[in-house]
């Protein structure tokens, strides 16, 4: 059904605990935690604990959730206190755009100089 669980689903498992992540944030809707392989000095994933294969299909279906994800997007970049330089959030979408992980998530990228257009 969906939204739910999916069995091989990586991010899941960190929604679950069956794979340990560094967690920096939780709500009733959303888990934030320190990316394995940072890109920037900070460089964290908004994830939603519902499961839909990208962003865009999360908004179609969830949009209070996908509005969640942009809202912890800033507060834990408040937190990490790169609100003041700036910085990015990023929804991979297709393999031909990087996405690897096949479960909706926000990357908040900051703390170095971002280019523009991205690679
Ligand atoms: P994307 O390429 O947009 O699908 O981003 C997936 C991100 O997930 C990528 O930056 C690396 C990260 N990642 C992959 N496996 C793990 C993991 O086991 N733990 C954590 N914390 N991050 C992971």
């Amino acid at each position: 059904m969906a939204g739910e669980p999916q069995a091989d689903c990586l991010f899941c498992k960190i929604v679950s605990g069956e794979v340990p992540a560094t967690v920096v944030r939780e709500t009733d809707t959303t888990v934030a935690f320190r990316d394995i392989n940072p890109q920037a000095p900070t460089h964290i994933l908004v994830i939603p604990k519902v499961h839909y294969p990208d962003a865009a299909s999360l908004a179609m279906a969830e949009p209070q959730i996908t509005a969640d994800i942009l809202r912890e997007a800033g507060v834990v970049a408040a937190e990490e206190k790169i609100d003041g330089t700036g910085f990015r959030v990023v929804f991979n979408t297709g393999s031909g755009a990087g996405q690897t992980v096949f479960h909706a998530h926000a990357h908040v990228l900051g703390g170095r100089g971002l280019n523009w257009p991205p690679g």
